[in-house]
């Protein structure tokens, strides 16, 4: 079977770059400390109280990527600022994600937040790229997006630890669904609760089967180039009024300001101006 590395929270960023550039993942321990973590997972009890297993988008495709027994929903900055305070704004994590997309853009923003809490029962995702959900915007030379997956229980095999095939953000670009590998190839993002996996918008993945009774609860939060639209529109989420209550990185990373490139252009304006203005 293929592996993952595992590092610690106070490895040298060039170091776990190595591994990630290598393998297209790397599992960090303890990115997020017990209080962190129990704070979020507080915060967003509710909404997974409230929140039925399976899509509602009566898109067949989309059904399939979410799984049935699989509870899905976003807006977590809406829903708990621990998750703004201690995933959002994560340092290391703004640090790789910098790392890996600056090159690219003059500044990010996020993708999504994303609850994936896999339940009893749930048959294995299929394998795909995350980059494909762009695939105007792929280029082999460049990550456009990097995401990063927050154990909030423990990760196993068994309870549907993230498949990831190490080495596939290399292949060349293309659309994978599906894609048809052998056992010895995977590796599974087996982690304890408070660890994450970073991991390349080009590496092919899924998530796993849960064969066991319990949930397993994961938080995906992934980011995407300046000049990328994402997958969740934040701003129509996250109001103006919870927003001006952010700090002001939060709120560029939640569409709250503009974006100004390297070479003059300008989007995302309000009035010709920075959207920020509407806070000061
Ligand atoms: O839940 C997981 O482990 C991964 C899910 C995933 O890759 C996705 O939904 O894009």
């Amino acid at each position: 079977m293929a592996q993952l590395t595992t590092l610690d929270r106070e490895t040298p960023v060039d170091d776990l770059l190595a591994v990630l550039h290598r393998d297209g993942g790397v599992i960090v321990r303890d990115l997020l400390t017990d209080d962190q973590r129990q704070a979020i997972v507080d915060d967003l009890a509710p909404s997974l109280e409230a929140t039925a297993p399976g899509s509602r988008s009566g898109l067949e495709q989309w059904e399939l990527f979410h799984g049935s027994q699989t509870i899905r929903f976003c807006g977590l900055a809406a829903r708990s600022r621990a998750f703004v305070d201690h995933a959002l704004l994560h340092p290391l994590l703004s640090e790789v994600v910098g790392r890996e997309l600056l090159s690219g853009c003059a500044d990010y923003w996020l993708n999504t937040g994303q609850v994936m809490a896999v339940g009893p029962g749930e048959r294995a995702q299929y394998l795909h790229r995350d980059e494909n959900n762009w695939p105007e915007a792929v280029n082999p030379e460049r990550e456009i997006t990097i995401s990063c997956m927050f154990a909030l229980s423990d990760f196993t095999q068994d309870n549907g630890a993230t498949v990831v095939v190490p080495g596939t953000q290399d292949l060349p670009p293309g659309l994978v669904r599906g894609y048809d590998v052998v056992e010895a190839d995977l590796a599974y993002a087996e982690m304890p609760a408070g660890a994450g996996m970073l991991y390349s918008g080009k590496v092919i993945h899924g998530a796993g089967s849960n064969a066991t009774e319990t949930w397993r609860y994961g938080m995906h939060v992934s980011f995407v180039v300046g000049w990328l639209r994402p997958e969740e529109a934040s701003p129509l989420q996250v109001d103006r009024e919870r927003a001006a209550d952010l700090p002001e990185r939060a709120r560029q990373l939640l569409g709250w300001s503009s974006y100004h490139s390297d070479a003059g252009g300008r989007t995302w304006l309000v009035d010709f101006e920075d959207a920020s203005r509407l806070f000061s």
